[in-house]
């Protein structure tokens, strides 16, 4: 066998594998809420009239937050892949900011774009009850509180923000292969921006437990079974004119810049953004085929954010990219 036929059974044995993944995946609640909503996104952001928000037709997916394993079909246990959804939410506003629309897939509960800024517990932190029939705002928070509300209700309403949560590794992948294939017809305007923290392995549903584990029955031994790697699949069928971006974390700092590069090559991504866990939020480095470049929070100020210069870079290196089509 040659390396050429070596490479077809690889993406054949790959395919094979991914479309079992989501043939034998419980199915996804409001699958046609989701498509529906979807195509008034995309609608809303390539009609004439348009992209209300500035760069015509521009639309970035990101994804954020961690996705879980369950353990049990009843959903009792389950693991879960670290990610706080800051990334995720902070460069929705930036893109926003940018002039694109943004599909935001994230895991339920984690950080919402406008609100980083809010503490731990709004609801309890920011309100006070004056008496029995109104609830104020405390002054400290009034300004925070104004903004969450205001400009993720704008964003909403205008159509350049969609969000669609998730909690499961069923879930996310089902709602972003819906995802990609809608917005297919954008071409080489579409990014793909891929900050969530995605389960390499899982249990396959016909495996699972049905009920609870008991624990009575002593250690518990199971086999985790690898998630397919669908960056493959998203990069070559269901976008593949789009702009792939993923991210690459590791604790190590030593294997981080070898994994990015592995990662850009193997999948064909047109970025990846290398990250180490505890630095995150101070540098990231972005690897291209022709480029490695270290990004930095602005250490001149409190408030700024290692996503702001990074979404600019980011539009720059999707601007050329647009433009190579165009030419
Ligand atoms: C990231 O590397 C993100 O930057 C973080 C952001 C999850 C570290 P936070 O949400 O953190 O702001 O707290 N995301 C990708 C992680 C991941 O699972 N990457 C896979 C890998 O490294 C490739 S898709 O193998």
């Amino acid at each position: 066998m040659d390396a050429v036929d070596d490479a077809n059974q690889l993406r054949e044995t790959s395919k094979n594998e991914v479309m079992s993944f989501f043939e034998s995946s419980p199915l996804l609640k409001d699958a046609a809420e989701i498509e529906k909503s979807l195509k008034e996104f995309v609608d809303r952001n390539t009609s004439s009239s348009g992209n209300l928000n500035g760069k015509a037709n521009r639309v970035v997916c990101i994804t954020s937050g961690g996705t879980t394993v369950p353990l049990e079909k009843q959903g009792v246990r389950y693991i879960d892949n670290f990610s706080s959804g800051h990334r995720g939410a902070a460069s929705t506003e930036y893109f926003l900011k940018a002039g694109y629309s943004v599909v935001f897939l994230y895991r339920r509960g984690t950080c919402q774009p406008f609100c980083s800024s809010l503490p731990d517990d709004p609801l309890l932190e920011c309100f006070s009850v004056a008496d029995d029939s109104s609830i104020e705002v405390d002054a400290l928070h009034a300004e925070t509180v104004k903004r969450a509300i205001t400009e993720n209700r704008a964003a909403v309403a205008e159509g350049i923000l969609l969000k669609l949560p998730f909690t499961t590794i069923f879930e996310y992948l089902q709602i972003l292969r819906l995802i990609s294939v809608s917005l297919r017809d954008l071409g080489p305007s579409a990014i793909f921006f891929l900050a969530a923290a995605v389960s390499d392995f899982y249990i396959p549903w016909e495996s699972m437990a049905f009920h609870k584990i008991q624990s009575a029955s002593g250690p518990l031994d199971m086999r985790l079974v690898q998630v397919p790697k669908m960056l493959s699949v998203l990069r070559n069928e269901w976008a593949p004119m789009a702009f792939h971006i993923s991210f690459k974390l590791e604790t190590d700092r030593d294997i981080l810049l070898a994994n990015a590069d592995m990662a850009l090559k193997k999948y064909k991504m047109h970025m990846v953004i290398a990250n180490e866990l505890s630095t995150r939020k101070e540098e990231v480095i972005v690897v291209t085929e022709q480029e490695k470049v270290t990004v930095r929070r602005d250490n001149t100020w409190a408030g700024a954010e290692v996503e702001c210069p990074l979404v600019e870079l980011v539009v720059d290196r999707h601007s050329a990219y647009i433009k190579k089509f165009d030419a």
